[in-house]
C-alpha cells in the first residue's frame, strides 16, 4: 500500500465474536496478514481504505495481492490468485462519522539570504536546499491543520541574513501567519524541526517587508512580515531553523468543513470477487470508505 502516512489508513479487520484488527499507513509493502484460528462459525472480513478530506500520496491505494483460507486439515484454498482487489479512492472523500483534523490548503510564501537550506513540515523535509537567493520569493504549496509545525532551515554566507516568510490560505489568500517575533529559530539546526521547540528562541528581527533598508520589498509577501534569523547566529557562513506551530486562531476563519457529501455504500458478494474486483474510484468517490465483505467464508465451498 501507499497512502499518506498518519492520515490515510488501510484497516482489516475480521467480525463478529473476535476482535482481530490490522492498521496500516504510510508505504507499507508485501505485508502478510495472518489472522487467528477461527473457530467455525461465519465471519465478516472487511478490507476499508480510509483518508481525511485531503492530501494523497504515493498511490493512495491498497492492492491485495492474495487471500488464503486455511482449514483444519491444513490444506489451503487460495481466493482470488490472479486479481488483485484494489481499494482506491482517488478523489479526497471525506469523513463524517469521525472527527477529523480539517486541513486548509495553504501556500508558504518565502525569501532567504542567502540560501534554503530544507523545509520542512511536521519535521519531515518538504524541499531540500537551493541556490535560490533573496531577490526571489519562493513558494510551496501544502495543506495544514492545526498543531502542524512548519520550519524554513536558511543558510547564509556572507553579509546580511535572514528568512522571511509567510503563509496564505490557498483558496483565499487570508494571511494564516508571517515571520515575526511569535515564530522561534535556532541555529542548532541538528535540533528538530518538527513539534519540539526545545533549544528554540524568539528570532532577531531586521524590520518588515515594507521598503526594507537591505532587501527591499520582496514580492508576494505580506509588508508586515519581518526578516527573522536565530539570535545567536547573526554571523557569515551561519545557519538559522526558524518554524512556526499553526494554532486554531490562524486557521479560525479557514475551518469550514468540505462539502462532499459521503453517500457510503458497500460492495457485497457471497463468494470470491471475480473476475474483477477492482473498486473503481468512481464508484467510491463521496465517501470514506470501501468495504468489501466476504460473508459466510465457510459455506462457500
Ligand atoms: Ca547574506
Amino acid at each position: 500500500m501507499e497512502s499518506e502516512k498518519s492520515y490515510d489508513f488501510f484497516e482489516f479487520t475480521i467480525t463478529p465474536n473476535v476482535s482481530f484488527t490490522v492498521r496500516e499507513s504510510g508505504i507499507v509493502l508485501n505485508k502478510t496478514i495472518l489472522t487467528p484460528v477461527l473457530s467455525s462459525g461465519n465471519y465478516i472480513a472487511t478490507w476499508k481504505y480510509s483518508k481525511d478530506g485531503i492530501i494523497s500520496s504515493g498511490m493512495d491505494q491498497v492492492r491485495i495481492k492474495q487471500i488464503r483460507l486455511f482449514t483444519d486439515n491444513c490444506s489451503t484454498r487460495t481466493l482470488a490468485p490472479t486479481q488483485a482487489p484494489t481499494i482506491a479512492p482517488s478523489l479526497a472523500p471525506v469523513a463524517t462519522n469521525t472527527p477529523i483534523a480539517t486541513r486548509t490548503p495553504v501556500i508558504v510564501k518565502f525569501s532567504i539570504d542567502n540560501y534554503l537550506y530544507g523545509f520542512y513540515l511536521n519535521g519531515a523535509q518538504v524541499r531540500g536546499n537551493n541556490s535560490i537567493e533573496w531577490m526571489e520569493t519562493q513558494t510551496i504549496e501544502l495543506s495544514l491543520k492545526e498543531n502542524d509545525v512548519v520550519a524554513v532551515y536558511g543558510y547564509n554566507t556572507q553579509a546580511q541574513q535572514g528568512v522571511l516568510a509567510e503563509i496564505v490560505d490557498k483558496n483565499t489568500g487570508r494571511v494564516i501567519t508571517t515571520t515575526g517575533s511569535h515564530w522561534r529559530c535556532s541555529g542548532n539546526v541538528n535540533l528538530d524541526k518538527g513539534s519540539n521547540f526545545t533549544g528554540y528562541n524568539s528570532p532577531v528581527t531586521y524590520g518588515n517587508n515594507n521598503n526594507n533598508a537591505v532587501w527591499g520589498t520582496r514580492p508576494s509577501i505580506s509588508l508586515n512580515a519581518m526578516w527573522i534569523w536565530d539570535i545567536s547566529s547573526q554571523r557569515e557562513y551561519s545557519y538559522s531553523v526558524c518554524k512556526v506551530q499553526i494554532t486554531q486562531e490562524m486557521l479560525l476563519s479557514n475551518r469550514s468543513e468540505p462539502t462532499h457529501t459521503p453517500t457510503p455504500t458497500a460492495t457485497q458478494f457471497s463468494r470470491i470477487p471475480s473476475p474483477s474486483p477492482q473498486v473503481s474510484s468512481a464508484s467510491v468517490v463521496g465517501f470514506n470508505f470501501v468495504i468489501l465483505l466476504f460473508t459466510l467464508l465457510f459455506l462457500m465451498f
